[in-house]
């Protein structure tokens, strides 16, 4: 499968996040890119350079105001403090109920409060540029699939940090551009009428659902553990169905912490048959492997095999599909998996 790898993405690596209360080592890591890229080269298939500027899609996904502060936010953090080059910026303070998120404060840990969903998304130098770079691999393979390229039925857009978590205004849980929503606007403005994201990722989509949720253009269906004990807790019940035009065009189907393998493909039937019956003209996948057994973050079951099968029953949609990496953090086996689903996809 033609593949944009975003080969910037080691320039975002942050060091430390908070786990338990304690300083970790942050799961999301270079070496997950690395081995996606090193089974896809194994397994004979080709890697592109990004080739689309993503700058104009990304202003009509995030608003102004958050770009401004990501794209000037490590320099602005540099210049605080001697050695904060070495130090990572977190949040402190959120402005929940009742506190105003309309005014932007001065004071660059009150923005990052602001601009953020949890203090789960640690920057370093390189973040905004690498993202950035990411969202250009989205829309590159967007773009690709839209030139209706014969044969061309997917395309994988292969980058870190993840994107689905990050919304309008808002980074959290490890991302901070939204590549499944720059790839669906992608389709969008290139002519398609309908775009579906399917969200297979372990944890919500809460950024895509959010970016799309008055939009009936734009389907957006996720299975997911259930946000009663899985993160990002706030957001992914299956109550949440859309609002306005997009009434109807929001299905989350939450699964529980533990559910079997056998479980979660019957809820990607579910997730399935509603995308054949939105009659749509191109999907996204936001593909997270963290429903993989051996997850050290999540709590679903599935193995490598189940992978290839996942690839085919999308495969069995029969739309043109752009897959974009999300989560997934048993790094050694993430490039397997991956490769797994594209050629499931690629066979069926
Ligand atoms: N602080 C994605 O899979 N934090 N994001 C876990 C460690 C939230 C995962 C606990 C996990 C977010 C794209
Ligand atoms: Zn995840």
């Amino acid at each position: 499968m033609i593949t944009f790898f975003n080969d910037q993405h080691p320039a975002h690596a942050p060091q430390h996040e908070f786990y338990r209360g304690e300083r970790v080592p942050c799961f999301e890591t270079p070496a997950r890119a690395e081995h996606v890229k090193a089974s896809l080269l194994a397994r004979g298939h080709a890697l592109r350079a990004p080739d689309v500027d993503s700058r104009a899609l990304l202003g009509q996904i995030h608003s102004a105001r958050y770009l401004h502060f990501l794209e000037h936010a490590w320099p602005r953090w540099l210049a605080l403090e001697a050695g904060n080059e070495s130090r990572q910026p977190f949040p402190s303070v959120w402005p929940v109920r009742t506190l105003r998120s309309d005014v932007e404060p001065v004071n660059f840990i009150a923005q990052l409060g602001l601009y953020s969903m949890d203090n789960g998304t640690p920057m370093s130098a390189g973040s905004w540029a690498v993202a950035k770079a990411g969202a250009d691999a989205a829309a590159s393979a967007a773009a690709v699939l839209s030139a209706g390229t014969a044969g061309v039925r997917g395309v994988f857009s292969c980058t870190r940090p993840p994107g689905h978590h990050a919304g309008a205004d808002f980074m959290g849980g490890y991302c901070f551009l939204n590549n499944a929503a720059v790839a669906a606007q992608t389709l969008r403005n290139a002519g398609a009428k309908r775009v579906a994201v399917l969200d297979v990722d372990y944890h919500h989509g809460n950024g895509t659902q959010s970016i799309f949720y008055d939009r009936a253009d734009v389907l957006f269906v996720s299975l997911h553990g259930d946000p009663l004990t899985e993160y990002p807790f706030y957001l992914g019940h299956a109550d949440e169905t859309g609002e306005g035009e997009g009434a109807g065009f929001n299905l989350n189907l939450p699964l529980a912490a533990g559910c079997t393998a056998a479980q979660w493909f019957e809820a990607l039937e579910v997730a399935c048959q509603r995308i054949a019956g939105y009659g749509g003209d191109a999907l996204v996948v936001s593909l997270g492997l963290d429903t993989f057994a051996e997850d050290p973050i999540s709590k679903f079951a599935l193995l490598a095999s189940d992978f290839s099968r996942l690839g085919e029953r999308i495969g069995q949609l029969g739309l043109p599909t752009v897959f974009v990496l999300e989560g997934g953090y048993a790094a050694a086996e993430l490039g397997t998996n991956a490769v797994n689903v594209i050629e499931g996809f690629e066979g069926c």
